[in-house]
């Protein structure tokens, strides 16, 4: 039988204590002075990099927030481009404090991964890019097709699925970045193009001939993209989760990177409770009380990150549909701050 003696119990409790403390992200993260996140390693208006070295993008924009967030300055952030398969590894073996890139949140993943998803940032779904000349209307009329897919994706599985499902037969040709994927569509490689609806508006605009492709109308499954932590620190999990509320709360409430001064002398009790100007709820999560002020500041509210990024003061010109807020025909609901 083990005996555990009573001062082997208080070594126990006192290594396991420190080393909880050490493993703590935030404490991490503030003892080096940057966030590091991971990111896409190209793709349009979500994580893309341009000659000048600068970084742009819904999910950039999302690490940026949490670094204003953490240091009251969204440039304390590295960035580091990552593939679909690399994402997961990236993360567990703790490269990166947290995953910012189109990534579907699946119950398989939080399974298999020992990784937690704090939210959804944008409700996406699958679709399909043809070239017109094939004539085809419907995603049924895929018959026969060889398509194009990045391996590591939720976008495999379902495609198969759907073709199975509906007796149609397919050629899949496996291509590991975005980049590759349109080269290899641009070489007849394939004709037929499948991920997350966003990234092929992404990936439409950056052929040859945009005019040539279409999106076909179906939409064959739910990708909830959001943020993605280890499955290790509550804390750190709740600050994600809150900051991307803060955004959807911001926008709901009217408190946008333009009016944020204004908003800072407001009366209205749920303005102040985001802004910290009554209450403290940055507090218990080990953040500041101006916490959200200081993420609106850096980037915006939710809709100045979408419009920016991929809606319509972007180049995707991507309507607003299932990302609208509750009260606006969408499914973007935060809870409140109080
Ligand atoms: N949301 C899906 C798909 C994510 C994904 O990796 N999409 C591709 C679409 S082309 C991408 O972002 N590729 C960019 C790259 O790695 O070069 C998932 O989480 O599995």
């Amino acid at each position: 039988m083990l005996k555990v003696t009573p001062l082997l119990a208080l070594a126990a409790v006192l290594g396991f204590g420190a080393a909880a403390e050490a493993q703590t992200t935030l404490k991490a993260v503030q003892d080096r002075g940057s966030l590091v996140c991971g990111v896409n390693q190209g793709l349009d208006g979500f994580g893309n990099k341009d000659d000048k070295g600068q970084w742009s993008g819904f999910d950039v924009d999302f690490c940026r927030a949490l670094a204003a967030t953490l240091f009251n300055d969204p440039t304390k952030v590295q960035f580091v481009p990552l593939s679909a398969e690399a994402r997961f590894d990236a993360l567990k073996s703790k490269q990166i404090d947290v995953l910012s890139r189109n990534s579907t949140w699946t119950m398989g993943r939080e399974g298999d991964y020992g990784v937690a998803f704090p939210g959804v940032t944008y409700y996406d779904g699958q679709a399909f890019l043809v070239p017109k000349s094939r004539n085809v209307q419907s995603a049924l009329e895929l018959d026969g097709s060889k398509v194009c897919v990045q391996p590591g994706t939720t976008t495999e599985p379902n495609f198969t699925d759907y073709f199975n499902a509906n007796h149609m037969k397919f050629e899949v040709v496996h291509e590991g970045s975005a980049a590759d994927m349109i080269a290899a569509y641009q070489a007849g490689q394939c004709n037929t193009m499948t991920t997350d609806a966003s990234a092929l508006f992404a990936i439409r605009q950056q052929l040859a001939k945009p005019g040539d492709s279409m999106i076909l109308p179906d939409v064959i499954s739910k990708e909830p993209l959001g943020p993605v932590v280890r499955q290790d620190d509550m804390q750190w999990f709740n600050i994600v989760k809150w900051v991307n509320f803060a955004l959807i709360n911001a926008e709901e409430l009217g408190v946008s990177s333009k009016t944020i001064d204004d908003a800072l002398k407001s009366q209205k009790p749920a303005v102040m409770r985001l802004l910290g100007t009554e209450g403290d709820f940055g507090k218990p999560l080990g953040l500041s009380q101006d916490w959200a002020t200081r993420a609106i500041r850096a980037v915006g509210n939710y809709a100045e990150v979408f419009n920016r990024n991929v809606g319509a003061d972007s180049k995707l010109g991507i309507p607003r549909g299932l990302n609208e807020l509750w009260d606006n025909g969408g499914i973007l609901y935060a809870p409140p701050i109080r």
